[in-house]
């Protein structure tokens, strides 16, 4: 039996950025309850869930840290481990993640640390090269590999044999007499299946984490309506948006869980957690009509109250109006949809396969069934012109009109494993990756600061475009519907959430409450130490 500990790093948000997820570590749950099923023992410091509401500003104040400093995870870690994992899910907050991995190789120095996660999977060479602690990283799906590791590491034997990794042969491999080689490249061990029967991935291992911090303070992904867990009922995604990483991550396969095991764990937290709502993490749930009936049925013959809500973006393709009835009746409360822009001709340039017609009538539907709807967009593509922006103003004016409740503008940001990514960085549009232009990233829904990837139109250019996006939608929604504006300002008194404005507003001025305890608490401490 090998020891493993696994790391879910603080969070990083720019102040003024209105999306600062608080949610459970669900990568690393699922991972430490496969290594339990394999006779391993699994551990878990979740920098985020240990303390949600300490706020550190880092980076000279460009971003700040949400959760337990990096200090306070390595203090956390057990000497007894024989094998640690950092997750790193999001790319702006690897040079946080970094500097983690390097105090816990200063505290450690001979056990093994593994990284993996959408970040990592997607910038692996540069990871190995930049950071000389990390022995190996894991690419794309971990639940069969870190046991692979974990095993590999009780035997003593070699990493090259463990599918799914990209190495360094002087690292971890030299220190323990197990390099095959000795050059410094890094090299991959080739590339894993995807696992096809989900049902056999063991729930995740929820007794590990923190659990009580999110459910008590309604803390999670979708709109608060009371204690929240997140559920997966989905894996990958057909489709190849150009700013997407998903294809190189997970592949173009989308598996589906049997609905009726989804109801099971659904019913087994209610049980043990009384959780009362369910977020689902997964990347585009509802791509078959069949499975989507089959599962707002099931809710409804098994006699299921509970709340349940699809924050992430869906394709709108399977949801008409029998389905939106469905999903009301039987429980869900928030949708997004993913339109991106309402630009026809960008819409092609990006792969987004979407026919904005079908998926008009697809969102008003949802909303003339009750559910709370939200749309993604994102403005600022690389050969965006002012037109095709245009364009899409316009559309959320039709959309605000139409009684739609939420919309969420991004600016683009370009994603190590997107293809826009790598098109840019061939045609020198962008830099190499670094410090500074990873915490960019961060960057895409920051209210105070835009960059630009876009030919000829400014970061204030575009900033300018993303507000009279959102003025076109709320003005058109709360003039055709004013009452909505009278509940926005009531559930900001009552600190009630319904709609993801509700949500975001809430979220940002906690943030900044937090920030303030936070650094008061600080200067108590150095007065109290200094007396
Ligand atoms: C749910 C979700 C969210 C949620 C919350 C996510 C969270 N948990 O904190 C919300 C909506 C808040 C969110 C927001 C954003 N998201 Co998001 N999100 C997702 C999504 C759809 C699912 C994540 C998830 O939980 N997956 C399920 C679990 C099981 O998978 P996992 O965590 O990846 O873990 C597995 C593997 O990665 C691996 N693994 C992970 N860690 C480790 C560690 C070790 C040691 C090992 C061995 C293996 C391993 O094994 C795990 C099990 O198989 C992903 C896409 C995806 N990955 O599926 C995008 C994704 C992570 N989001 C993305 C982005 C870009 C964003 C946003 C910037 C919004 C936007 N403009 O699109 C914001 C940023 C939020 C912020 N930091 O401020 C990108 C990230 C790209 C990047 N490189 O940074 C992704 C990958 C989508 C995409 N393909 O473009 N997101
Ligand atoms: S953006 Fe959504 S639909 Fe497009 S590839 Fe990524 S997950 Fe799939």
């Amino acid at each position: 039996m090998a020891i493993v500990t696994l790391l879910r790093p603080p969070l990083l948000v720019p102040i003024w950025s209105d999306s600062g997820p608080l949610t459970p570590p669900i990568g690393p749950a699922y991972l430490a309850a496969s290594l339990r099923q394999s006779g391993h023992e699994a551990r878990i410091v979740d920098g985020l869930g240990e303390n949600p509401f300490q706020v550190t500003p880092l980076f000279a104040n460009k971003v700040m840290a949400i959760g337990l400093r990096s200090e306070e995870i390595v203090e956390r870690i057990d000497p007894d481990t024989d094998l640690i994992g950092v997750s790193c899910m999001f790319s702006q907050d690897w040079p946080e993640i970094r500097r983690l991995i390097q105090m816990v190789r200063r505290r450690f120095r001979a056990i093994p640390i593994v990284a993996g996660g959408e970040h990592i999977t997607a910038t692996a060479a540069f990871t190995l090269d930049t950071t000389p602690e990390v022995d190996a990283c894991v690419i794309g799906e971990g639940e069969a590999t870190i046991v692979e590791l974990a095993t590999a590491v009780e035997l003593g034997t070699s990493f090259e044999a463990i599918q799914g990794l990209v190495l360094r042969a002087d690292s971890f491999a030299l220190r323990h007499g197990l390099a095959m080689r000795s050059d410094t490249t890094t090299r991959s061990t080739g590339s894993r299946t995807r696992i096809r029967a989900l049902d056999d991935i063991p729930w995740p291992a929820w007794d590990l984490v923190p659990l009580e911090n999110y459910l008590d303070h309604g803390l999670g992904y979708g709109v608060n309506r009371g204690r929240s867990m997140p559920m997966i009922a989905t894996r990958g995604c057909p489709y190849q948006c150009t700013f997407c990483s998903n294809p190189e991550m997970w592949t173009t396969r989308w598996y589906a869980r049997d609905p009726e095991k989804v109801l099971d764990e659904i019913q087994a937290y209610r049980d043990r957690y009384g959780a009362t709502n369910f977020d689902f993490y997964d990347l585009t749930a509802i791509v078959k009509r069949s499975w989507i009936i089959q599962f707002t049925k099931r809710i409804l013959e098994r006699k299921m109250a509970f709340t349940w809500q699809l924050p992430s973006g869906t394709r709108s393709e399977a949801i008409d109006d029998e389905v939106s009835r469905l999903l009301y009746a039987s429980g869900c409360r928030n949708m997004s949809y993913a339109p991106e822009s309402g630009s026809p001709e960008v819409l092609t340039r990006i792969k987004k396969v979407v026919q904005l017609d079908r998926l008009e009538a697809s969102v008003i539907g949802a909303v003339h069934a009750g559910l709370n709807v939200k749309l993604n967009i994102i403005m600022g593509f690389p050969d965006e012109s002012r037109h095709e922006l245009g364009q899409t103003v316009r559309f959320l004016a039709r959309m605000g009109r139409s009684g739609v409740h939420d919309v969420s503008i991004s600016l683009f940001s370009p994603y190590p494993g997107s293809q826009l990514y790598h098109e840019l960085r061939q045609s020198g549009r962008i830099p190499e990756l670094s410090d500074e232009y990873l915490l960019g990233l961060g960057a895409y829904k920051d209210y105070a600061q835009s960059i630009s990837y876009t030919d000829g139109l400014s970061p204030s250019v575009l900033g300018l475009y993303r507000f009279l996006g959102m003025a076109a939608f709320y003005g058109a929604q709360y003039a055709v519907r004013p009452w909505r504006m009278m509940r926005l300002l009531q559930n900001l008194a009552q600190h009630r959430q319904e709609s993801r404005l509700d949500k975001s507003l809430q979220d940002l001025s906690d943030r900044i409450r937090n920030r303030r305890r936070t650094a008061e608490s600080k200067s108590v401490r150095e007065r109290t130490a200094g007396a």
